[in-house]
């Protein structure tokens, strides 16, 4: 189509990487060889060396790198500074994930940057790439744990005292990743430099398949939340209690995860999950004394909160019935977002009228959204499956997205 397909060219020459390259460069990092896919999850060994994978590229292209106080790294093109056009996404996954959430996003933008230089010329603005720490909550339990920090949209404290399923906070694994702890909270400096925010990721679900497009401008992203349910109950031996002298936790955690499928389809469009459950101590031969369970919940248009309300009814009912105790916690919760209007449609008339999509899946973009105005360009996956291997974009979509991108960004850097 005209654009500058960029060739993989350095040696003194111009740095100009196709996202396709990139991505085939990090195509080992982080294999997750028992569940297949990607486990790569913030400050682990996978994810560190996908900073440095990251940094490489950016110095070659000529970009000044610096992690800011909360782990995200920003590549900047020109001295940072106010009215900052910036994109980027995540490196990190969840377990098991795809190759493209987040990765195909940083990919694009380190590919964009090189095919603008070589374009020539320099941006009226300051442009960033930033890399998002913790996007997927893979570790700590948050999502978009590094831009909720950025924006003040989670307590400092609390991000600090989030443990890993190891016991480790959030503020020893940053402390080891050569962050100050006590620096960890908002950033007004780094969020007051930006001034448009463009996110590019693959897409998680069918909607550009069916629409028959390879991109799309992001319209709306839907609210979701996490909930962490923990079931207590007395443990014991599997052979010598008899049923009737049993409180066990898996009982009233069965039942919550049955509900959670049962109630929600009484929703319009609701999404509910359970997709991590935990028994403790985790004995074939061994009724469990806790039973820990995460819900996902995500309801367009607002009715999140009382389906957690059921749900939570429905499990408190089942743990009295088996005798075991129940507490509920809400770990993470977003509002529903919508992108900006006028950079949506400014986008959209840019790219010559592609589509636009509303989604399920929470971005960064949707936490920088209310702080900068945010817009978010999504890449078609012909499986439409995505947080499993099975998540995939083909080499001229991602070619065609990372065009996109380009343009989005010259655009918004006159
Ligand atoms: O969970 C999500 O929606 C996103 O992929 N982090
Ligand atoms: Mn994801
Ligand atoms: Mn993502
Ligand atoms: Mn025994």
């Amino acid at each position: 189509e005209g654009h500058l397909h960029c060739v993989q060219r350095s040696e003194g020459g111009l740095h100009c990487p196709s996202a396709s390259a990139l991505l085939a460069e990090i195509a080992d990092i982080g294999c997750d060889r028992r569940r297949g896919g990607y486990s790569r999850h913030v400050f682990d060994g996978a994810e560190r060396e996908l900073r440095g994978w990251f940094a490489d590229h950016a110095a070659r292209l000529g970009l000044d790198t610096e992690t800011d106080r909360n782990g995200n790294v920003w590549a900047w093109w020109g001295t940072p500074g106010p009215g900052a056009v910036v994109t980027g996404s995540h490196l990190d996954s969840v377990p098991g994930g795809g190759a493209f959430d987040g990765p195909l996003g940083v990919a694009s933008a380190l590919t964009a940057v090189g095919a603008l230089r070589a374009r020539g010329g320099t941006p009226a603005r300051p442009l960033a790439v930033v890399v998002f720490a913790e996007e997927e909550g893979g570790r700590f339990g948050v999502p978009c744990l590094g831009s909720r920090l950025l924006t003040g949209a989670i307590d400092a404290e609390a991000a600090r005292n989030l443990r890993d399923p190891e016991g480790v906070t959030f503020a020893e694994a940053a402390r080891a990743a050569g962050l100050d702890p006590a620096r960890i909270g908002p950033d007004p400096e780094a969020l007051g430099r930006i001034g448009t925010f463009v996110e590019l990721h693959v897409e998680q679900g069918r909607g550009l398949i069916d629409l028959g497009s390879p991109v799309a401008v992001g319209s709306t992203v839907i609210a979701h939340g996490r909930w962490r349910f923990t079931f207590t109950g007395q443990g014991n031996h599997a052979g010598a209690t008899p049923l009737s002298d049993r409180r066990d936790p898996m009982l009233p955690a069965a039942a919550t995860v049955a509900a959670v499928r049962r109630l929600a389809a009484g929703v319009p469009d609701a999404r509910a999950t359970v997709g991590r459950l935990v028994p403790s101590p985790g004995g074939t031969n061994v009724i469990a004394s806790t039973v820990d369970l995460w819900l996902d919940a995500r309801v367009p248009g607002g009715g999140t909160q009382a389906l957690v309300d059921d749900i939570t009814a429905a499990a408190r009912a089942a743990a009295a019935d088996e005798g075991c105790a129940l507490t509920v916690r809400q770990e993470s919760c977003s509002d529903t977002v919508a992108f900006d209007d006028r950079l949506r449609a400014e986008l959209g008339g840019l790219l010559g009228g592609v589509p636009e999509l509303a989604t399920g899946a929470g971005h960064d973009a949707a936490i920088l959204a209310p702080h900068v105005p945010s817009a978010m360009l999504y890449v078609r996956n012909p499986t439409g499956v995505s947080h499993a291997p099975e998540e995939h974009a083909e080499p001229a979509d991602v070619e065609r997205g990372a065009a996109a991108l380009t343009d989005v960004l010259e655009h918004l850097c006159r």
